[in-house]
């Protein structure tokens, strides 16, 4: 490159940096990378007047541009960088005070329904039961007909249903208990089983102080040879001892479910007045014919219970429909 070309490269240099140095706002720097670094810019020109030059200086010469222009892009970046900076910190003039420690945000935590269940099923899984989930819109022969309560009878009244699709040849609805992972566990697993399985159901009731159409409940199924109604009773004794302690009085009385022989509820003393937290009983023989056990050779236990009555007598609430009111003095308390 000529002399006068190379001194004229720097010449431009020094404008460029005095009037990028003068830039102070950002409409200020706008205008300069227009003016040096825009498509019309003087840097682009330069550039296309490169191709005048006789042939031996052009190379030189576009290099040398070129190395400007980048020269110039990095000047630009730091100047507008710079600028933002200053601009921060005038907010800060403007009644925000960085030295304040900052706000702590609100964390929230687990549900009182969520916290009971995983330490209800930590309970089992202690005892070497495995925890398995299933689908919460569920088919009616899984709710109902495997489990021994064919269309047409009576117990499905207990259990009023909230139907998804009743025209379909599979029906399906949303699950009014747990117990249908019973049939589906059964369905893929020869014995032994040992497991419990957690989740919401769905009834349509008249709500009160200890019923909501929306609630949880924890199943539970062993199956092997020689399980007996006492390893029921154990197990149990066991869940209650660990969730209530020592002293609460625990209640088992004869009950009536289409899926066990012979059936129990078991309730717990809360003042004086028994609340029953779960249904349980020895698996029908229909049941376990039905998934392809020989009912002659294998027996079992299963129960399902109530993770919001058994929170409502662990920390004495007095109404279950708090749990799902969403009301944050309620849920903040746990
Ligand atoms: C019975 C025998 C078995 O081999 C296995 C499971 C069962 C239980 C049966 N599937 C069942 O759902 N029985 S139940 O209607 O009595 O409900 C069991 C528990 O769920 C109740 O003890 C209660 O704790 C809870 N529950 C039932 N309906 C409820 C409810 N909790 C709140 N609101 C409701 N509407």
């Amino acid at each position: 490159m000529s002399e006068s070309a190379s001194a004229s490269t720097q010449e431009l240099e020094r404008a460029a940096l005095d009037s990028l140095a003068a830039a102070e706002s950002e409409s200020e720097l706008e205008e300069w990378r227009i003016e040096y670094l825009g498509r019309r810019g003087v840097l682009s020109s330069r550039l296309r007047s490169v191709g005048a030059l006789p042939v031996e200086e052009r190379r030189e010469a576009g290099a040398s541009l070129n190395r400007l222009k980048n020269r110039l892009s990095n000047a630009f970046d730091e100047a507008a960088e710079r600028a933002s900076g200053s601009a921060d910190r005038r907010s800060t003039d403007d009644g925000i005070d960085i030295t304040l420690p900052g706000r702590r945000p609100n964390l929230g935590g687990l549900h009182p329904s969520e916290m009971m269940m995983r330490e209800i099923l930590e309970v089992f899984n202690d005892m070497g039961f495995q925890t398995v989930e299933g689908p919460i819109v569920e088919l009616e022969k899984y709710n109902f007909d495997m489990l021994n309560v064919p269309p047409d009878h009576p117990a499905r009244d207990l259990q009023d249903t909230l139907w998804i699709d009743r025209e379909s040849k599979d029906r399906v609805l949303l699950r009014t208990q747990t117990s249908p992972m019973q049939v589906r566990t059964m369905e893929k697993q020869r014995p032994p089983v040992r497991i419990v399985s957690p989740g919401l159901c769905f009834r349509h009731e008249a709500t009160d102080a200890t019923h909501e159409w929306q609630f949880h409940q924890i199943e539970g199924l062993a199956v092997d040879e020689g399980v007996t109604m006492s390893d029921l009773k154990g197990t149990l004794y066991e869940f209650a001892r660990r969730i209530f302690g020592t002293q609460r009085k625990i209640r088992f009385r004869c009950d009536y479910f289409p899926f066990v022989e012979p059936g129990v509820d078991v309730s717990v003393d809360w003042d004086g007045r028994w609340v029953e937290i779960m249904g349980a009983g020895m698996v029908h023989p229909k049941v376990l014919e039905g998934v392809g056990y020989d009912s002659s050779k294998y027996t079992g236990f299963a129960f399902g219970m109530g993770p919001e009555r058994i929170a409502m007598l662990r920390y004495n609430i007095e109404d279950i429909r708090h749990f799902f009111s969403n009301d944050l003095r309620f849920l903040s308390q746990f």
